[in-house]
């Protein structure tokens, strides 16, 4: 692979956490963030409620509803069938030019952005005292980026290595408005949510309490 950022500039403020793992604070502005939290909150209205999985007998601390693809431990299916049954909502063609945007803003190449079509989002809530285990998403075929946006409380990100759940990982803030891009040797690194910040969600990012993410990314499955 030539270099991430050897075709084009990446975005002012842009930092490389790991080869293939690119963080951007502030990549959207307060009204951006104010948008999708309403898109979030017709989301969360149906036909699928937000839910906690239950992961091997636990049920998460992060609720989770999901658009395109429905994902339940460990795989994706058009309907919630872990839940009530009903089909998810679709993916929105927005999503797709905004996760088009967030690869340009990260370094990848025209080629890398012109053809990145992301067809589910997992989008999670967390509650202040929510955490999220360290994981690799792997339920998808496709190795195309994730792309992840935050908004709402910050929260401190374990971003840790590929190999297992223990060091080496860096703890890095992100906070609302954050991108957050896992491609390349990243794409299958371990991470996880550790904590929460209470009261750390600025003015004006359409919601006061909790955090919202959202990951999109391309299963790889047709239908
Ligand atoms: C979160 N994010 O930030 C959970 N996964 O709340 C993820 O699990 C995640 O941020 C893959 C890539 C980026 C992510
Ligand atoms: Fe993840």
């Amino acid at each position: 692979m030539t270099a991430l950022f050897a075709p084009q500039l990446p975005e002012r403020g842009a930092r490389e956490v790991a080869p293939g793992a690119v963080h951007v604070p502030d990549w959207l502005t307060l009204e951006q963030q104010r948008w999708i939290t309403g898109q979030f909150h017709e989301w969360v209205q149906g036909p699928v409620p937000l839910r906690a999985a239950t992961v091997r007998g636990h049920e998460m601390s992060v609720r989770t509803v999901c658009l395109g693809w429905h994902w339940q431990p460990y795989r994706y299916t058009r309907a919630a069938t872990d839940v009530n049954g009903a089909r998810v909502l679709p993916f929105p063609d927005w999503m797709i030019r905004l996760g088009r945007r967030a690869l340009e803003a990260t370094g990848h190449n025209a080629a890398a952005v012109g053809s990145y079509t992301p067809d589910t989002a997992l989008v999670n809530y967390y509650d202040t005292s929510a955490r999220l285990g360290m994981h690799q998403d792997k339920d998808e075929i496709s190795r195309a980026p994730v792309v992840s946006l935050s908004i709402g409380d910050s929260c401190t990100f374990r971003f840790g290595n590929t190999e297992n759940r223990a060091k080496p990982y860096t703890d890095l803030l992100l906070a609302s408005g954050d991108l957050f891009v896992f491609g390349g040797p990243a794409r299958l690194a371990y991470h996880g949510v550790t904590r929460v910040h209470q009261d750390t969600a600025p003015q004006g990012c359409g919601i006061s309490d909790g955090r919202i993410n959202i990951t999109m990314r391309t299963t790889g499955f047709d239908g």
